[in-house]
């Protein structure tokens, strides 16, 4: 699902701006709908955050967004809900 909160996302833009990219982390501790609320609710009105979705059954967070975005914003934002982000060191942005 879509990020819809508020007004609704910009298109993507094709010239001008940062380029898109997406990143999914892994945050085991996410085990509802609450869980997922609270971090879309996080992530989604970052700057540069296009959309981001919480697969709570796989216990997982992608978020697109612009290059300008870096990894350690997002998981600053999950981890200020609550939750722990293990996998980290593995990110390469
Ligand atoms: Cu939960």
């Amino acid at each position: 699902m879509r990020w819809t909160r508020g007004a609704p996302p910009a298109p993507p833009r094709r010239n001008g701006g940062p380029p898109m990219t997406s990143t999914t982390l892994s945050v085991p501790e996410i085990h509802c709908g609450h869980c997922k609320q609270a971090i879309e609710g996080a992530v989604g009105p970052l700057e540069g955050v296009q959309a981001v979705e919480v697969d709570v059954d796989a216990r997982s967070v992608r978020v697109d967004h612009d290059e300008a975005v870096t990894v350690r914003a997002l998981v600053d934002a999950i981890e200020d809900q609550g939750y722990d982000v293990p996998d980290q060191d593995a990110l390469t942005n």
